[in-house]
């Protein structure tokens, strides 16, 4: 019975911590996988494609993220349950993340840094929290929270999901028939979607360009756009072009269709921008190899397992 733990980055401190919490556990670090028929359980990010498929007795594999994309990326993934991480210091990294920059925007704090810059004193409006719409794209573990903590500003809230949901203070809309009336009430976006099939490169011109922008009601200078979900749900030259053409405000970015964000790309150096390198919820390894341990110890006695990755819907 060996772990094995497949992640293309801090795969020996997560060894580490496995050794801390549980001595007697063979742990093996990829490459070195010793006899794969002895593996059973799998602790993974972003593991090489085919490698899963190696191991004939494999029983669970625990996700080190939220998201699951890169496992599903693995034409040869194993058949086996998945869990993927869970977590509420995650999710508290991601709400602080989401609340600093609705509010960075809707306080106009880019255009306070530029006036700062050229030591200019000049007062620029800002309309109150009730009169700005915030609409999170996706509302599951962590829209929710979010939501929650936006809630609490007085932000008048929107959200679309898969299926329908219901949560106190936000509008809820489902599904790609509700997404234009979704769009058309939305000053900032907020973008917490998976990266399946369906939502690749939803982040599109045409998308952008369906976002409220109330013409001379307008009390934020156009749309604004946050997305920490998953960079393949964006098109990146569709975003600075919407910035270009003043379809769009202002931006923040934790994550891109390509990571690093390629030094050649003009979204460094965007005014409006802010990049972040994929760090918005970044979680702590021992609280991820705890989860994985606990994980695996329900999987061994039989007992349910948590977070349980639907491979149906792909998320
Ligand atoms: P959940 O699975 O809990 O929530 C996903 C939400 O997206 C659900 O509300 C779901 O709808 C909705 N959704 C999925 N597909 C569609 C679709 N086709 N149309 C409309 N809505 C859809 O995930 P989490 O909240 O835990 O995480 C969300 C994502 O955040 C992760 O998949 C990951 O990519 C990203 N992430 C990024 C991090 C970072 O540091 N930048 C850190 C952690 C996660 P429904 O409720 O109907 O199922
Ligand atoms: C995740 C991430 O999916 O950090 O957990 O991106």
């Amino acid at each position: 019975m060996a772990l094995l733990i497949a992640c293309s980055s801090r795969a020996h401190e997560f060894a580490a911590f496995v050794r801390g919490f549980d001595p007697a556990l063979d742990v093996r670090v990829a490459p070195d996988l010793g006899n794969v028929a002895e593996i059973e359980h799998a602790l993974v990010w972003q593991p090489p494609k085919g490698l899963l498929a190696t191991m004939p007795n494999l029983r669970l594999i625990v996700s080190v993220g939220a998201g699951v994309d890169a496992l599903f990326a693995d034409p040869d993934l194993p058949a086996v349950p998945m869990v993927r991480f869970v977590d509420g210091d995650l999710t508290g990294r991601m709400t602080e993340y989401v609340t600093l920059h609705v509010l960075y925007h809707h306080r106009r704090m880019s255009e306070f840094r530029e006036l700062q810059a050229r030591k200019v004193w000049k007062y620029l409006a800002e309309p109150a929290a009730y009169d700005v719409r915030v609409g999170l794209m996706g509302m599951g573990v962590l829209g929710s929270a979010a939501a929650r903590a936006l809630r609490i500003f007085g932000y008048r809230l929107r959200a679309w999901t898969r299926s329908r949901k219901s949560l106190d203070g936000v509008a809820c809309y489902a599904g790609n028939a509700e997404l234009e009336a979704f769009l058309s009430e939305t000053d900032v976006l907020v973008v917490l979607l998976p990266l399946t099939p369906e939502t690749r490169g939803i982040l599109d011109h045409r998308l952008l360009a369906k976002l409220s922008r109330r013409g001379r009601d307008a009390r934020l200078p156009g749309p604004v756009l946050i997305n920490a979900g998953r960079g393949g749900l964006q098109v990146d030259a569709d975003i600075l072009a919407s910035l270009e053409a003043g379809k769009l405000y202002a931006a923040s970015l934790d994550v891109f269709e390509a990571e690093p964000l390629p030094h050649s790309s003009p979204l460094w150096s965007h005014p409006r921008v802010l990049v972040t390198p994929h760090n918005a919820a970044e979680s702590a390894p021992a609280a991820i190899v705890h989860y994985a341990l606990k994980q695996i110890a329900a999987e061994r006695r039989g007992q349910p397992l948590q977070n349980v990755v639907d491979r149906k819907r792909g998320y």
